[in-house]
């Protein structure tokens, strides 16, 4: 029996990495030990499995996945109480996005946000292609940036294009296992091909017609970095299905929303219209960015169709 890292799952076929550096094909035969949790895909891109060798056909036999330090969910669709697992046993998440082509959500940036800090997994935003802006989309970028580093979430400004900022990542990224996500065509996969040009990943420019990425990245896939460490690239999402959440503990993964919390009337305020609800006064007071505060809104009506 050997024990490896999975770099990449696409539901039937594994790639493990093991021993001094190799990679191996796997698949899961018979009843694989099963955890607590329901999800669609029992093995996930940074587990770590224990595993046979075939000889015969060169390729490995999964029979266990090690207990998970964390990990990013998703809701697998709107009616299911299913989960995919993005990744697990993850450092840091980092969110790219953009202001234009395609234009981030912020809601698609809370969902995210709130995901992470769920399950305790640091987050930090880039904002990529600032090569293309306008003023007036440089003034959107500086709003957002001073929206979220008020509430202590870094935020790194980007160009891909021009080669700006990359130095900034790097030594984050190093001797740590990094998740990156955000929309189709923000430039994920662009990033990993820069730092490591042996990569030669496939992307592509979005489409001219729906401004829109391709998505051109199809699975979850982890690479090592020449300087150390591992980046886990993923495929653009047009959304987040907030997963395993009550409604009542949402606003605690909104970190300032939390934090004024504690002064409202009613202990089981909900922020919504409740009298003496100090969030609602802090928003009117703007001391919380009324932008998250629709998002929180938003998540708790529960629409979230047009997240995944
Ligand atoms: N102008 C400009 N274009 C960029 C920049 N970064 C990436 N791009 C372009 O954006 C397009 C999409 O990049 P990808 O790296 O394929 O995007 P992705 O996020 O991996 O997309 P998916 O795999 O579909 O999720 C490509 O044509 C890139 O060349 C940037 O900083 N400036
Ligand atoms: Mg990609
Ligand atoms: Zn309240």
């Amino acid at each position: 029996m050997e024990k490896g890292l999975v770099l990449k799952s696409t539901g039937s076929h594994y790639k493990v990495l093991y021993g001094e550096g190799i990679i191996l094909n796997c698949s899961v035969k018979g009843k694989l030990k099963i955890r607590e949790l329901k999800t669609t895909n029992p093995v996930a891109v940074g587990d770590n499995v224990l595993f046979d060798i075939d000889k015969k056909t060169n390729s490995g036999i999964i029979t266990e996945v090690l207990a998970r330090r964390n990990y990013i969910l998703r809701k697998a669709s709107n009616l299911s109480r299913q989960y995919q697992i993005i990744a697990s046993n993850i450092d840091q998440a980092f969110l790219m996005i953009t202001i234009i082509l395609p234009e981030t959500q912020v809601e698609f940036i809370d969902r995210f946000l709130i995901t992470a800090e769920a399950y305790r997994i640091p987050a930090t935003i880039i904002i990529n292609k600032t090569d293309l802006y306008s003023d007036a989309e440089v003034e959107k970028m500086e709003y957002l940036e001073s929206v979220y580093s008020k509430i202590g979430y870094d935020c790194i400004k980007l160009s891909l294009k021009d080669k700006t900022g990359l130095d900034t990542i790097i030594p984050l990224m190093k001797n740590r296992i990094n998740l990156i996500s955000g929309n189709s065509g923000v430039g994920k996969t662009t990033l990993l091909n820069l730092i490591d040009p042996e990569l030669n990943l496939k992307t592509a420019e979005i489409s001219d017609y729906h401004k829109q990425g391709k998505h051109i990245t199809t699975f979850p896939e982890m690479h090592k970095m020449p300087f150390g460490g591992f980046v886990i690239d993923t495929p653009g999402i047009r959304g987040f299905g907030v997963a395993d959440m009550e409604r009542n503990e949402i606003y605690h993964f909104f970190r300032e929303i939390f934090k004024v919390s504690k002064n409202c009337r009613f202990t089981n305020c909900l922020h919504l219209d409740e009298p003496g609800c100090a969030v609602r006064s802090a928003v009117e007071h703007g001391e919380i960015d009324f932008l998250r505060y629709r998002s929180y809104l938003n998540i708790m009506e529960g629409d979230d169709r047009k997240y995944r």
